[in-house]
């Protein structure tokens, strides 16, 4: 029998275009050689134009959708993306809190780079409570970071000074990203040690939706396939920087990343 790769579990929401949410990191998990399962939290309406609605999964349906996925076999590492409404990150953080998962990588998003909310209130309260806490890794973007912590976040300063907030807040490894900066900076802070900084020149496109949950999905299957924590999240930034100069526009607004550019028989740019 051939051997199979890790199994790498993303919990997060379903947007239709799949620039972002599960469809986006199934490409995503497959890109890096392992194979996604998912669990859906929210519906979204939406096109690369823009989201219109969100429709939270009825957090039953999460629930039991987890628990059957969890018996199947060993899950070598866990994404967190969007989550929707406080009741369905409640049975997540549920989830997680029976324990016997490694390698869980949460991305605490808030919004839409359209600005719409994918996360209500009570879900904050769960992220801040819970699931920031249980987490291995969190990815916060500046204004995620900001949100998170109450802080100004807008150079890297701020930044290693909100992921020294957030380990006091019970993170235990803080990548801050900033790929919005003049320079894409991120940094990567683990609680009482030293902090790492990833550097790379801003790359001028357009079609940058999803490079939140390609990067904290990437490190997620980096770490299952055994890589150390600094080295995964640099080859999680150079899969992103990749996927987003190999990118392509798709529909009326930003296009997505090319999440498949390495793969043999994907679309390349000439
Ligand atoms: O990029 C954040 C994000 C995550 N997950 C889903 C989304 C979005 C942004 O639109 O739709 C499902």
């Amino acid at each position: 029998m051939p051997e199979s790769p890790p199994i790498v579990l993303t919990i997060a929401g379903f947007d239709p275009s799949s620039g972002a949410g599960i469809t986006a990191d199934i490409k995503t998990i497959a890109a890096q050689g392992c194979y996604g399962i998912s669990a859906i939290t929210a519906m979204t309406i939406q096109s690369t134009a823009g989201v219109r609605r969100v429709l939270p999964t009825d957090p039953k349906v999460l629930a039991d959708t987890l628990d059957e996925l969890a018996g199947n076999g060993k899950v070598s590492a866990v994404h967190i993306g969007m989550l929707g409404s406080g009741k369905v990150a409640d049975r997540v953080a549920n989830f997680l809190e029976a324990g016997g998962l490694t390698n869980v990588v949460l991305d605490p998003v808030l919004k839409s780079s359209s600005g719409t909310e994918l996360l209500d209130k009570a879900g904050l309260e769960v992220l801040k409570g819970r699931l920031l806490i249980i987490a291995d890794v969190i990815t916060p973007n500046v204004d995620e970071a900001a949100a998170l912590t109450g802080m100004e976040v807008k150079n890297p300063a701020q930044m290693e000074a909100a992921a020294r907030r957030l380990h006091e807040m019970g993170a235990k490894v803080v990548v801050v990203t900033g790929g919005h900066l003049d320079q894409a900076i991120d940094v990567l802070s683990t609680k009482g040690e030293s902090v790492h900084t990833y550097r790379a020149d801003r790359v001028d496109s357009p079609n940058t939706h999803g490079t939140g949950c390609a990067f904290s999905t990437a490190i997620a299957c980096q770490l299952a396939l055994g890589q150390s924590l600094i080295t995964a999240v640099g080859l999680a930034k150079n899969y992103v920087l990749a996927a987003i100069k190999n990118s392509y526009p798709i529909g009326r607004g930003p296009g997505p990343v090319n999440h498949m550019y390495g793969i043999d028989g994907s679309f390349k740019k000439q």
